[in-house]
């Protein structure tokens, strides 16, 4: 007997509904026989490229590609130049997956490519690959450099899934809706790969809007996933409109991750709605680890205790391991057990760097309460940034920034935003007369890397604030700024 299946539901003929996206739905009859289609083309590859736009053919070359077992590694359509260079590059991909209408860009038109056809007719699939193989290999922003690639062998996925379903009472009843993008774990792994291990069904909107919840929540949908950015919009739609509030209020489930979700945002769409949204926290790199459980207490700023599976340590600034439950001893995150990744692709030196005696550093610092639930404080590095959700590591922009003519020194730093948790501020000693536009600079970024990384805001100044070692002293820039305007 080989392992056990990583898709279950594939192996039969069932005729439920398993992707929807807008007017297109797929049922898993024929999303086996359209990746089956796939997977000779597929199964001589070593890696192959997903190009992840909001659509069925993602969720098909995925789900192909997993068949194979060959690691896919999915492409944010919006990426830079830059960005997109780096990936092809670090992840070689040999071949590209797209829709047949896609037009993709230039760094990847050099590889051949396969298109997703979806009325395709494929044969058996082939058998189980090992669980300790990589499945998934998905970048990530780290403090320094361009983004890594995160390897997830299908172990991680299937032992993660099934906690979550555990945690959550989740079942192939559950008609799951999102608007998450599709190159990120959030949105891919719990996302798509949860509803399909599960047998259940995903209505994915293709892009976020109030609206859309609206309605499948109102229809046939359960569960919602979302980041904090989309539950502070519907906040204040819900606010306003007793339709929104009255659909939030039927589902099973909402669940918010990938970033904080306030206080407040929390407490306006239980006022509105009667729902406690439910937290959850994760890493690409150790998937979900914490979750509030459906059966257990949902408090705002906590995301639950750890999931089964996953074992998890508080570590104080001297090495020491936090036993207090207090809700108040601050000590980083360490994890370890199924949930997490093999290692950075071709970086063997990040991947001992994160390390730690067999845990992995998550670098976020939490404290526990008295029921096990752990509370984020903060990350133990200021460099990244998480916006809408998304993590961004400030090297990556402000090298992207010194290849503009008009910028002579930069510094990026994040700063509270309502809508989206963090916005990316720059800081810049100009090296044209008159300065760059801000636009510009937000342009140029969004060229290069992808345009959720552009500055949002501005700063211009005469020179930076700099220590002995000539480091920047970010946490003086306001004032540096107050004091230089231009
Ligand atoms: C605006 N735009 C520009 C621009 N100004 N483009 C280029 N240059 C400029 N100067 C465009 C944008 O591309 C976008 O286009 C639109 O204007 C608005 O952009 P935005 O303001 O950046 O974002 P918005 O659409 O408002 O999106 C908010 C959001 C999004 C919440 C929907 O941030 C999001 O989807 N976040 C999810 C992130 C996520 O999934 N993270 C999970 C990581 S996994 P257009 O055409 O797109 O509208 C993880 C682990 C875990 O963290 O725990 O889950
Ligand atoms: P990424 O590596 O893109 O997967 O981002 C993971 C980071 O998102 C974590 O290290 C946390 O800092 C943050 N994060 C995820 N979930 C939550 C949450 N529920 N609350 C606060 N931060 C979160």
């Amino acid at each position: 007997m080989g392992p056990a299946p990583l898709l279950p539901i594939l192996h039969q003929s069932a005729e439920a509904e398993a992707l929807r996206f807008g007017q297109h739905s797929v049922t898993y009859r024929r999303l086996r026989v359209a990746a089956a289609a796939l997977v000779p083309g597929v199964s001589s590859a070593r890696r192959v490229a997903i190009w992840a736009q909001p659509a069925l053919e993602t969720c098909v070359a995925l789900v192909a590609a997993l068949a194979a077992g060959v690691p896919a590694v999915p492409v944010n359509p919006r990426l830079g130049t830059r960005e997109l260079a780096h990936l092809v590059s670090d992840a070689a991909p040999d071949l590209v997956l797209t829709a047949p209408q896609a037009t993709v860009p230039p760094a990847l038109r050099v590889l051949p490519r396969l298109d997703v056809e979806l009325q395709a007719q494929g044969g058996a699939l082939p058998p189980e690959p090992d669980p300790e193989s990589p499945a998934l290999i998905v970048y990530t922003s780290g403090t320094t450099g361009p983004p890594k690639g995160v390897v997830l062998p299908r172990r991680a996925l299937s032992a993660d899934l099934d906690a979550l379903a555990a945690a959550w009472g989740w079942t192939a009843q559950d008609v799951l809706v999102h608007a998450l993008p599709l190159f990120h774990v959030h949105g891919l792994v719990l996302g798509v790969l949860g509803p399909l291990r599960l047998g259940g069904t995903l209505h994915h909107l293709g892009s976020f809007s109030v609206e859309g919840v609206a309605r499948e929540l109102g229809g046939a949908a359960t569960m919602l996933f979302g980041v904090p950015t989309m539950y502070h919009r519907l906040a204040a739609a819900a606010e306003q409109d007793p339709r929104l509030a009255a659909a939030l209020g039927r589902a099973r489930l909402l669940v918010s991750g990938s970033a904080a979700l306030s206080v407040s945002d929390y407490q306006r769409i239980a006022a509105a709605t009667g729902q406690h949204v439910v937290q959850r926290y994760g890493m690409t790199e150790s998937l979900i680890t914490c979750a509030a459980r459906i059966d257990g207490p949902r408090r705002p700023g906590t995301v639950g205790p750890p999931l089964d599976p996953v074992a998890l340590r508080l570590v104080d600034e001297h090495g020491g391991i936090v036993e207090a439950s207090d809700d108040e001893t601050v000590g980083e995150i360490d994890v370890a057990g199924p949930t997490l990744f093999l290692g950075y692709l071709n970086r063997p030196d990040a991947t001992a760097e994160a390390m730690r005696d067999g845990w992995f550093r998550t670098g976020d610092l939490a404290t526990r309460d008295p029921d096990g639930s752990l509370r984020l404080v903060g990350r133990r590095a200021t460099d990244l940034i998480s916006s809408g959700g998304y993590k961004i590591g400030t090297a990556e922009i402000e090298n992207a920034l010194l290849e503009h003519p008009g910028v002579g020194e930069v510094a990026v730093t994040g700063e509270g935003d309502p809508d989206l948790g963090e916005r990316v501020v720059a800081w810049v000693v100009a090296a044209s007369d008159p300065p760059p536009a801000a636009e510009e600079l937000a342009q140029h970024v969004a060229r290069l890397l992808a345009p959720h990384k552009r500055p949002r805001v501005v700063h211009y100044l005469p020179a930076l604030p700099r220590n002995e070692m000539g480091k920047v002293c970010k946490s003086e820039l306001p004032r540096a700024a107050e004091h230089g305007v231009r």
